[in-house]
């Protein structure tokens, strides 16, 4: 890791809590294709379907689904990672190559990532300000991945109230969330509606992907 490198992953250069690494432009162009066409595939086999809040079964904005072992749910009883997708029952499809590769050159975690949620965003999809907590191995980094529109991502610090920086993020780049930024509170406050054209010849019609990538259990314990 070079000099660069480093002050990038403190964040402190660009005035972003300590822990949050934001690589702009990280995929070129090219690789953002290929990585849409291994994600389509996951989609075809996986598709994307709109959960409810816990509890009051309110509708979510986005409209998600999952690869790996594991992928993360919401349902009327709550918040969970599981083996199966909720729709069609079967096993979800394994992360995509080109993933697996973006999770070891940017996370350098010693074990791979168990789930990448997938988020779809159209022009009107909101993400409140949350943390992602549901994973017990909380020393991996989260590492996000945007493709398609840009979108303006709020972090802050761990606790809700604390001061918060938005940033946009534009379809290429990479975030992680590592070490005191883990449990961060962050969101997606808007959508910016035809600024990319790399989703608008799919069957997704347009708008933004959010590939996050976690590390679900503690490696080497089971
Ligand atoms: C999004 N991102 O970009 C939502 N980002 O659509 C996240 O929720 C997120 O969970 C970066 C790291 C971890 C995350
Ligand atoms: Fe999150």
């Amino acid at each position: 890791m070079n000099e660069n490198n480093m002050l990038c992953d403190l964040g402190a250069p660009r005035g972003l809590p300590a822990g949050v690494a934001w690589h702009p432009g990280h995929l070129a162009p090219a690789r953002q294709a290929a990585v849409l066409a291994e994600v389509l595939r996951c989609l075809a086999e996986a598709p994307l379907v709109r959960p409810v809040m816990p509890g009051d079964g309110k509708p979510f904005s986005v409209r998600m689904s999952s690869c790996g072992p594991l992928g993360w749910v919401s349902d009327r009883s709550g918040y969970r990672y599981q083996e199966r997708h909720p729709g069609t029952g079967r096993p979800w499809p394994a992360i995509p190559p080109l993933l697996l590769t973006l999770w070891d050159t940017l996370t350098g975690y010693p074990a791979p990532p168990e789930a990448c949620l997938i988020n779809h965003y159209d022009a009107a999809a909101r993400m409140g300000l949350h943390q992602d907590r549901d994973e017990a191995a909380l020393d991996a980094p989260v590492l996000s991945i945007s493709l398609g529109d840009t979108a303006v991502f709020r972090v802050g610090g761990t606790a809700r109230r604390d001061p918060t920086r938005s940033i946009r993020l534009a379809s290429g780049d990479a975030v992680l969330l590592a070490g005191p930024a883990r449990l961060a509170f962050h969101g997606i406050d808007r959508v910016l509606g035809g600024s990319s054209r790399l989703l608008a010849g799919t069957p997704l019609g347009g708008g933004r992907l959010n590939l996050t990538l976690r590390r679900v259990s503690l490696p080497y314990v089971k």
